[in-house]
């Protein structure tokens, strides 16, 4: 066996996630944030804002659909510190957007809460306050010069289901189907790949089933850092005997070893081992692992024959397809032993009960949709779908990031729904194409585009290539942003155009209550109430009354979508599976979405049978830039939001850095602390800091959004994903 397919128990004690140290940091938070707030943000019924596994809502703060509360998570606390600040002073927008400039993601988020309409005129070097009222007629006005095409409307998944749902109905009404959220950076291979293979594309697992899974596959996921609590599943899933087995180049900390900070027995005893089973293959190989370990079940005789004869299709091209895929081209594309793969084929052979997760390390690739489709297929050689406790989960981002997508912010929208909505409303929407977030700037990038509408997220930093990012964004005419707190999307990207930000109110500031979903299906009910600022508004306020302003006077009055019961009901009369969303209101009753769980095995195709499906390798790389590069997160930070620049897991301080493999560090001579280049087809980042790390050869690693500089827009053609995480690169020696 392989060293880097080794059994965990080989690695030191040392190796811990989690532990005193994250105690003491939450703690740190906790009182910067003062006690009585904390306690009040935490305790109030309001959903989790930070990652999509789902936490709170009506079984109160910390709290999972299960009423189990495992232990306070980190993230969510860090969330709710960028909220719970005092406001930004107006006097500071006296200065330029160049002294703006000068500061870094996290001094921007730390600069406090909007707490007033900004606007900047095209060409002017600085923001300035503005009223409400004045504010919504510039932006009604500038729309309406516009021709609906040639705007897009973009929001991140934190925002909730009414607001999103009154933004999608907003842009369709006004007449563009350029409509997308941060999915199109995220997981929609997932969504693309699962609808090819099970006909739906979420989770086909309740968190409950969880609890009876022997087997819990966790590939291109680092769920420590991005979905703490998981971890706790991971962890009970090793104590009552069951297996995990991660898939991942690099040897994450935090899922060899993890320390519960609620558990005295897990932190005396300096963590619980949380993989059973550790593969680490090249960046961008999870296709040929994927495929080598359906030729080994193969060979295994280890299939669920009967599962496969009834419930599925496409099988005999799937075999046919391994079989003619010599081992060799597999190992080497993944760089794993045969042997290694074997022995995890067999540990998927003895399992009943399998649940697959993944993540970014899976999405993030040219072929994502085939990575996702491939793991698929495994899950139905062994007839791990539509049975309790087994089925496929993906690890999903921000807090309602499914949401979003659910209530139909995305470019298309099935035919069925469309006329749902047309007969609900007494009105007619446009059937144009729409376009995926990429495709919008890089329209905006040809100047295409006179005017976007962005609800939260900071879409400058989340796109590849960042030079191509700030000139497309700089070539829209008109942006109106509606925003918590400033970023530096709000900064560059902004010298020739207009912009209007718009402040609003956080999750549980809502005036009005709120629904989210979790990964699971699971939508929850956030009270909102609590109120911290004087001039911010609701999303769906600020929608409700553009709208009104911008839309001709029609059938029904667009302002009354203010009140989000009434958004609610048109959700449940229009989306599938909603229906118990219309009295969500007044009943409290949180619910999981309708025909989403597969506890039998029917799929959503229209013969009811799931679908193999058979890939070829990707070609190899290109000869001038030798490694991989993939952009990562750290513990913290969300997203483009920088709360610390260490990264406690992984042992860096800073995050100007390139984590190194120790083949590569040998072969060039590196050090921990020496400097290096990373260089790529589309820019340079120098003067980095060396970091050892486990990783395979030619592999590394650096965090996002500081590495988008290298990262070109190629894009996975069938999800438009972008490549983050297989970026052809060079590493040189030296700055
Ligand atoms: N702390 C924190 N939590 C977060 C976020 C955050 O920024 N910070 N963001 C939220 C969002 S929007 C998302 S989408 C999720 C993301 O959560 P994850 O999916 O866990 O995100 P990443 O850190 O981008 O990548 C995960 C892992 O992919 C591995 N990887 C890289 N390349 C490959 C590969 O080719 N194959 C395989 N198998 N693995 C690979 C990396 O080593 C890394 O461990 O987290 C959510 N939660
Ligand atoms: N290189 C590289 N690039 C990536 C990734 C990667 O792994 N590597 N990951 C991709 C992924 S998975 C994702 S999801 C995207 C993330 O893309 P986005 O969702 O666009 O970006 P975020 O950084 O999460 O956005 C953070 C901002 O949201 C705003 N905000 C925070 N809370 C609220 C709120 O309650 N309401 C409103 N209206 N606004 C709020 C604040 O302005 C904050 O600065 O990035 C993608 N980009
Ligand atoms: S695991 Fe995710 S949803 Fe749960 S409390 Fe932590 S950040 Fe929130
Ligand atoms: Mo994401």
């Amino acid at each position: 066996m392989s060293e880097r397919a080794s059994e965990t128990s080989a690695d030191p004690i040392t190796i811990v996630g989690g532990g005193p140290k994250k105690v003491l940091y939450t703690l740190r938070t906790l009182s910067r944030i003062g006690l009585l707030n904390s306690t009040k943000a935490l305790k109030a019924r309001n959903t989790c804002k930070a990652c999509g596994l789902g936490m709170g809502g009506q079984h109160g703060g910390m709290t999972n659909e299960l009423d189990e509360f495992p232990s306070v998570c980190n993230k969510s606390i860090q969330a709710q510190s960028s909220d719970i600040q005092p406001p930004i002073p107006n006097e500071l927008f006296e200065h330029t957007l160049d002294d703006f400039k000068e500061l870094s993601a996290h001094e921007l988020e730390h600069l406090g809460r909007l707490n007033t309409p900004l606007y900047k005129p095209a060409g002017s070097n600085r923001y300035q306050p503005m009223d409400w009222d004045q504010a919504l007629t510039l932006a009604a006005e500038r729309f309406a010069a516009t021709e609906p095409n040639r705007s897009f409307f973009y929001s991140s998944g934190r925002s909730s289901n009414e607001a999103g749902f009154v933004l999608q109905l907003l842009a369709r009404l006004y007449g563009t189907n350029n409509v997308n959220n941060c999915s199109y950076y995220c997981h929609q291979a997932t969504g693309v790949g699962l609808g090819n293979v099970i006909g739906t594309g979420t989770a086909t697992i309740s968190l409950e089933d969880m609890g009876g899974a022997d087997l819990i596959f966790v590939i291109g996921a680092n769920p420590a850092s991005n979905h703490p609590r998981f971890v706790h599943q991971l962890q009970h899933c090793r104590e009552r005997g069951g297996q995990v087995i991660v898939i991942n180049p690099a040897r994450e900390p935090g899922l060899v070893r993890f320390a519960v900070p609620k558990s005295a027995r897990s932190m005396l005893s300096g963590g619980t081992w949380i993989a059973s089973r550790y593969v680490q293959p090249n960046i961008g190989s999870d296709l040929a692992l994927l495929k080598a370990v359906g030729k080994a079940l193969l060979e295994q005789h280890a299939l669920d024959t009967t599962f496969i004869e009834a419930h599925t299709e496409g099988f005999d091209a799937y075999r046919t397809d391994l079989e003619q895929t010599d081992w060799a081209s597999l190992t080497s594309a993944c760089g794993l032993d045969q042997s290694d793969i074997e022995a995890l084929a067999a540990d998927y052979a003895r399992a009943e009960h399998a649940v697959f997760a993944w993540g970014m390390g899976i999405t993030h690739h040219r072929n994502g949709v085939d990575n996702v489709e491939a793991i698929a297929n495994l899950a139905l050689l062994r007839g791990m779908l539509g049975k309790p406790s087994a089925g496929l989960l993906p690890l999903r981002g921000h807090s309602n990031v499914q949401g979003i997508g659910t209530i139909g912010v995305k470019p298309v929208l099935s035919e069925d729904v469309l006329a749902a909505l047309e007969s609900h409303f007494d009105l007619e929407l446009p059937r144009t194409q729409g376009l995926d977030t990429l495709a919008c700037l890089r329209a905006a990038n040809a100047g295409e585009m006179d005017a976007a509408l962005l609800m939260g997220g900071n879409l400058y930093a989340a796109t590849p290539d960042a030079t191509f990012a700030r000139r497309a964004l700089d070539r829209v005419g008109f942006k109106l942003y509606l925003t918590t707190t400033l970023n530096q999307g709000h900064i560059h990207g902004m010298e020739r155009s207009e912009a209007l930000i718009l402040p609003v109110t956080a999750r549980d500031e809502e005036p009005q209550s709120t629904t989210q979903e979790s990964m699971f299906n699971y939508v929850r009910l956030s009270d909102g109430g609590i109120r911290r600022l004087t001039n911010v508004r609701s999303e769906v306020a600020i929608l409700a009354e553009l709208g009104k302003r911008l839309l001709p006077a029609g059938p029904f009055d667009f302002g009354a979508l203010r009140e989000h019961d009434r958004v609610r009901s048109a959700i449940a009369a229009t989306v599938p599976g909603m229906e118990a969303l219309a009295d969500i209101g007044t009943s409290h009753q949180e619910f999981t979405i309708g025909g989403r769980l597969l506890t039998s095995p029917t799929f959503n195709t229209p013969n009811g049978k799931a679908r193999f499906q058979v890939h070829s390798l990707p070609v190899a790389r290109e000869p001038d830039f030798p490694f991989t590069l993939a952009s990562i997160r750290s513990e913290g930070q969300f997203n483009s939001i920088i709360y610390e620049e260490s990264d406690s897991y992984r042992g860096t301080e800073h995050r100007w850095c390139v984590l190194v493999g120790p083949e590569d560090r040998e072969r060039l001579s590196l050090k921990a602390g020496d400097k290096a280049t990373l260089r790529s087809a589309h820019g340079v980042m120098e003067n980095l800091t060396v970091y050892p790390f486990n990783l395979p050869t030619g592999s590394l690693l650096a965090y996002y959004p500081e590495a988008n500089i290298l990262i070109g827009t190629e894009q996975d053609p069938r999800s438009q994903t972008p490549a983050f995480k297989s970026v052809p690169v060079q590493l040189e020696t030296g700055t």
